[in-house]
């Protein structure tokens, strides 16, 4: 259940009750893909950095070291240290940007690891078996997320498909969360909207799984490549048909601007590899715009990355010292710049969160809309 507390417009500002914990909604999630964020940030980092939810990997655990050992070691939230809300994506995105020698089936997914070039058959009951195995609090549902651009018929049938397997996912889950051992028995279940870049197609599958009752709604399909312009009307076509008290995630978005302009339609989680991945090549988010660290212009700057912001990395060190290690290949050079990047992310969304509590959220938004995504 989300508790919608205030709202602005169409912008929501809400709480989302989990067995780990309540989200702060809008919020950002962070992306520990094989149990860790990328970067060496540990779990105990995350509560400096503002992290409320992390996100972990089904098709990657599954691969290594493999869901059953997360299961006999307690599952991910003692296997990473992390006692706040787990979300564990399904692996239908990972599968179908990853592995190869794929081969989809009504059943689901044969196809090959990405690590070892072992067989693997994946579909909705075989994730949420491994998601159940890792004990997370959300599990998502096993989807197809077709490429961009796609035929329409194509998109059509695996819209069909991906209602089907998503009924399958909840009865497999509700059949999990009733056996004697399982670890987390309060699992969550999202479904996941599809459809491609075509209205039809995506309303229609919106209004078909909102009827399942789930725990929460995600946008899929999306930033595979299409135009923000199209992502934005999508977003606007399907947000009338999900339901106003339950979370409603936009996966794999995106940049600050992205998350303004989604948060101004509705959307209440993200979750990006964009704040780790970035301030692994020295470039971070600040609150004029976006710096590349590697720049000769910093050689001798003694500033903090950000002068507003109050990470642990800005509180400390200089833009001239984060640069020199950079060029030496040290670690620590990527550690400061994905934690000030997740300290940015996680700002934002406070800020955001702070703003529609004051309808101030127009303001927010003409302020940093136009900054924000800028290089400088
Ligand atoms: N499906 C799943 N995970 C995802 C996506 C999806 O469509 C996306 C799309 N950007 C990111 N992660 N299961
Ligand atoms: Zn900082």
């Amino acid at each position: 259940m989300l508790t919608i507390t205030h709202t602005q417009g169409r912008a929501r500002r809400g709480e989302f009750v989990t067995p780990h914990g309540t989200v702060q909604t809008p919020a950002f999630m962070n992306v520990a893909t094989a149990g860790a964020i990328r970067g060496a940030v540990s779990a105990y980092d995350l509560k400096d950095l503002k992290c409320q939810v992390q996100l972990c990997n089904t098709y990657h655990l599954h691969v290594r070291p493999g869901d059953d050992l997360i299961r006999e070691y307690g599952g991910l939230h003692a296997f990473t240290g992390w006692d706040g809300p787990i979300l564990t994506d399904s692996g239908g995105f990972q599968v179908f940007s990853l592995a190869s020698l794929r081969k989809i089936k009504e059943e689901g997914v044969h196809f090959s690891s990405h690590v070892d070039g072992r067989k693997i058959f994946m579909g909705p009951e075989e994730s949420m078996r491994i998601q159940s195995n890792l004990g997370s609090t959300i599990a998502m549902a096993f989807d197809e997320c077709v490429e961009n651009p796609a035929a329409y018929d194509y998109a059509a049938a695996s819209c069909r498909r991906t209602v089907r397997w998503l009924k399958r996912c909840q009865a497999e889950m509700q059949r999990l969360n009733h056996l004697p051992d399982t670890l987390n028995k309060k699992q969550m279940l999202f479904g996941i909207n599809q459809g491609c870049t075509f209205d039809d197609l995506r309303a229609q599958h919106m209004q078909e799984i909102a009827e399942l009752n789930l725990d929460g709604y995600a946008i899929g399909g999306l930033a595979v490549g299409e135009p923000a312009e199209d992502m934005y009307r999508i977003i606007d076509t399907v947000t009338p048909f999900m339901p106003k008290d339950k979370p409603r995630y936009l996966m794999g978005v995106g940049t600050p601007v992205n998350i303004l302009e989604a948060v101004r339609r509705g959307v209440d989680l993200f979750d990006c590899v964009m704040p780790s991945r970035n301030g692994r090549h020295a470039h971070v988010f600040t609150w004029e715009g976006i710096r590349n660290l590697n720049n000769e212009k910093y050689k001798l700057d003694h500033k903090p990355i950000d002068e507003e912001c109050d990470c642990p990395a800005c509180r400390r060190h200089s833009r001239a010292y984060i640069r020199h290690l950079f060029k030496c290949g040290e670690m620590l050079a990527m550690r400061l710049c994905v934690m000030h990047n997740l300290y940015f992310y996680n700002t934002l969304l406070e800020k955001i969160r702070f703003a529609i509590e004051n309808a101030q959220f127009d303001e927010l938004y003409v302020k940093f809309a136009p900054v924000l995504d800028k290089r400088i």
